[in-house]
């Protein structure tokens, strides 16, 4: 296919200094497989100090704002994450769409914001278990919806990676089934491919609610997932190492 997998944890509203250590060990660990990408998506607080510590592993924040500065207390600017050593963002996970009412435009400008400050994103997708329940075409009609929507203006596989995450999948140990999972991903690539040409064909799609060591050889191996996001299991290199193995 041509495209690189890529491994990325999102330790969300996880770890203090103390955790810097599974940094490093992580780190260790990338830094022995040149043949994929590794990404580490962190809370905002920890990307100085861990970007030292992080040779060879993508260091990330979780969420940026959709402007350059201003009155927005609370949130982060994309040059903020960039002066703090991150090289990209996630943007649109749906926690942010979930508790911070992020819309799919709101997704689409913050991407587009980010790209232009210079880093990389992984922008988030993904149906609630209502959705799913309504069937699985019905449920692969409403994220391609959302994808769409979510789509920044220039999208291109260089900067911008898509993450399918079914809300009902993520951090509650169900994990989609390697048939659903296949499903969705052909059809959000068919979708991309529609709208962006070989772009779409290149972008990487990747898969995340409860990855685990236990689930991730067979998730990683399906025709078009080119890789995991990862919450729960990101947070130790113990927890991680065999998800990395498994790529
Ligand atoms: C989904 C995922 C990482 P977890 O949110 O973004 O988390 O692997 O804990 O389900």
């Amino acid at each position: 296919t041509g495209r690189r997998k890529l491994i990325a944890g999102n330790w969300k509203m996880n770890g203090l200094k103390a955790h810097l250590s599974e940094v490093s060990a992580i780190a260790k660990l990338a830094g022995a497989r040149d043949d994929i990408d590794v990404a580490l998506f962190l809370p905002a607080t920890l990307i100085a100090a861990a970007a030292p510590l992080a040779d060879g592993v993508l260091i990330g924040g979780q969420d940026c704002h959709q402007a350059q500065s201003g009155a927005y207390t609370g949130d982060i600017s994309a040059a903020m994450l960039v002066e703090a050593g991150a090289g990209a963002t996630l943007v649109g996970h749906s926690e942010r769409r979930a508790y911070h009412g992020e819309t799919s435009a709101d997704v689409a400008a913050k991407a587009a914001f980010a790209h232009g400050a210079g880093l990389k994103v992984v922008l988030c997708v993904g149906e609630t278990l209502e959705t799913r329940e309504l069937g699985d075409e019905e449920a692969q009609d409403w994220v391609v919806d959302q994808l769409l929507a979510s789509l920044p203006e220039g999208a291109d596989p260089d900067w911008l990676t898509i993450a399918y995450e079914p809300v009902w999948a993520i951090g509650t140990g169900k994990v989609a089934t390697p048939p659903q999972i296949a499903a969705m991903h052909a059809t959000l690539r068919a979708a991309l491919v529609a709208r962006l040409g070989e772009k779409g064909a290149a972008m990487r799609l990747l898969y995340g609610g409860s990855v685990s060591g236990d689930n991730a050889a067979d998730i990683l191996h399906l025709p078009d997932v080119d890789g995991a996001l990862v919450g729960g299991a990101s947070l130790s290199a113990a927890k991680f190492a065999p998800i990395i193995a498994a790529a």
